[in-house]
């Protein structure tokens, strides 16, 4: 350590899913080439991370070079979702490849505890042969299983000084609390000092530098960043000071046809606090949350610290609270705010992709690595006013997937790839192109195929997307939903304390403010995805799920 997807037919849908499902490891298979080095695997997944704030998928607002640059040397996927837009249970799809009714793990809540005995990714690909290591955020209750090695934040995690749970014996135990679940006779808790961004790439760079070098590996490396409250790096603390950034289309949305939209609690006018997410600390009347920045955060970070955030923030905090914006120039206010602190903190987060880039070329590694970038989902960058995720709506429904490919080891596709793909994809994907078999109970699909050669893209078999979102009651307050997504349309059911149907057509409603559930000439359109998703729920066993 250095110091831290118009419509199908509902017999084509019936008959696409039961395609899908049936898909072996060997189908198609990359004949490896006589000699080739084996296919290592560097899995990078930041939190809360939206597309809107990757060039490579949005020149609106910030540059990303280091992200761009992993698209630009192999693929950036257009039509990428999660399966359950938020954290552990968008974690525990990826690590299973299955849905969240079927990997237990239906919301954040540690009474919903994720099994930890279950199959998942790096057991199967470490019974295969890798050595397998995960290092930063991970969301889920208990000790990792399946990795040789692994540190984990506990929970969300601290941006300064963050503690680290890791195997017992690698560090000096230091009185941090353990998650629920946790064996704590088999773990130690140890503060890292510095920038929880920088801590977890070193950390990984470690693991690289004393791995086995004659076994492949995979390396799931899992940032905090850009998770609220959006804490900067001290050396990228003034980016972006002079920035007035653009409000989003819809960010005076009036949800009118969408009560569950009506219902959140997710505003950045109302929810966003001032003190808390947006750093203003000479607050008279701090709210809880705003306590709990003063002393749990702010007031935790060292002096040298404090004295570069104050020498931004203080200020601008006493000028806000001299004369305070009021309606819709405090909404803009607090979006621009918010905006800057979360571009401060993608700074530190594709530099350090960046490093890790530049160590895999330094020691001849790229030649036969597949450098994977994603994010546990999207995020409102003030769409329909909101900050946050947990809609099955594009923004959070949507996540950024770029893959850095090797072309030595037969993986020649560059560009665009737009087929529909969903995170439980990654478990068959890494398997299959480790050249492992899929076990039959993943309900995800190899992507492998996608990423061979330029030209058309093969037909996966899968037409449709299942989506559904469970965590109600919950902080800020989205209904549970569960839908079906095509190419084309959007079709969700809000249900509990609201009982509404919404359905869009995506491609004369990108925004989704026009529900046409009851629009007459729709009902045809209707019908079928109704079929549809009534299907999607059989074929994943999803028929129970609430
Ligand atoms: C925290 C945040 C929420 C956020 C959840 C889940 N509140 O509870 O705003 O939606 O995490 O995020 S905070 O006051 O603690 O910042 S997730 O990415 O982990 O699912
Ligand atoms: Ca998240």
């Amino acid at each position: 350590m250095t110091s831290h997807k118009i419509l199908c037919v509902a017999g084509a849908l019936a008959s696409a899913v039961g395609t899908a499902g049936a898909q072996s490891a060997t189908k198609g298979a990359t004949k490896a080439t006589p000699g080739a080095r084996p296919l290592n695997i560097v899995y990078i997944m930041s939190d809360d991370h939206s597309y809107q704030m990757i060039s490579a998928y949005d020149q609106r607002y910030i540059s990303t070079p280091n992200i761009d640059a992993l698209a630009r040397e192999g693929v950036r996927f257009t039509e990428s979702f999660v399966a359950n837009s938020i954290s552990g249970p968008s974690r525990a799809c990826m690590l299973t490849g299955k849905h969240s009714h079927m990997n237990g793990k239906t919301n954040n809540e540690s009474s919903h505890q994720f099994n930890q005995s279950q199959q998942t990714l790096p057991k199967l690909l470490r019974a295969g042969g890798y050595q397998t290591a995960m290092i930063g955020k991970i969301h889920l209750d208990g000790v990792p299983q399946g990795f040789d090695h692994w540190a984990i934040l506990p929970g969300q995690g601290d941006y300064y000084d963050p503690a680290f749970i890791v195997p017992r014996g690698m560090h000096l135990k230091n009185g941090y609390s353990l998650p629920n679940g946790t064996d704590a006779s088999a773990t130690d808790t140890i503060r890292y000092h510095g920038y929880v961004t920088n801590i977890i790439t070193e950390m990984s760079l470690d693991w690289l530098e004393q791995r086995d070098k004659t076994k492949p590996f995979a390396l799931f490396i899992h940032h905090k960043a850009a998770h609220r409250d959006w804490m900067a790096d001290t050396v990228d603390l003034k980016a972006y000071e002079d920035r007035t950034f653009p409000t989003p289309e819809t960010f005076d949305d009036d949800y009118a046809g969408r009560p569950a939209a009506a219902a959140q609690e997710m505003s950045i006018l109302k929810d966003m606090d001032i003190t808390y997410d947006l750093k203003m600390r000479t607050n008279p009347n701090p709210s809880g949350l705003g306590k709990y920045y003063l002393h749990g955060i702010y007031g935790r970070l060292e002096e040298g610290i404090k004295a570069k955030f104050d020498s931004i923030y203080d200020p601008l905090s006493r000028a806000f609270f001299e004369a305070p914006p009021t309606g819709r120039a405090l909404a803009v206010w607090k979006y621009n705010r918010y905006m800057r602190d979360y571009a401060k903190v993608i700074n530190s987060l594709d530099r350090n992709i960046g490093r890790v880039v530049e160590y895999l070329r330094e020691h001849d590694l790229l030649d036969n690595t597949i450098i994977v970038y994603t994010s546990d989902q999207g995020f409102y960058m003030g769409e329909h006013g909101w900050f946050d995720k947990r809609f099955m709506y594009e923004e959070s429904m949507r996540t950024p997937l770029v893959m850095r490919l090797p072309a030595a080891l037969g993986y020649e596709r560059r560009g665009d790839v737009t087929t529909l793909v969903q995170n439980i994809d990654y478990a068959p994907t890494f398997l299959d192109m480790a050249g492992l078999p899929i076990p039959s109970d993943i309900q995800g699909i190899s992507l492998r195929r996608l990423l061979l050669k330029n030209g058309k893209e093969p037909d996966l078999g899968r037409k449709a997307l299942y989506y559904h979102f469970y965590e109600y009651p919950g902080e800020h307050a989205v209904r549970r939903h569960y839908g079906i997504r095509t190419t084309r349309y959007k079709l969700m059911h809000f249900y509990g304390d609201i009982d509404k149907w919404e359905m869009y057509d995506l491609k004369k409603d990108p925004n989704e403010l026009t529900n046409v559930f009851d629009d007459p000439s729709y009902a045809k359109v209707r019908r079928q995805l109704e079929r549809d998703l009534d299907g999607l729920r059989k074929y994943y066993k999803a028929e129970n799920a609430k």
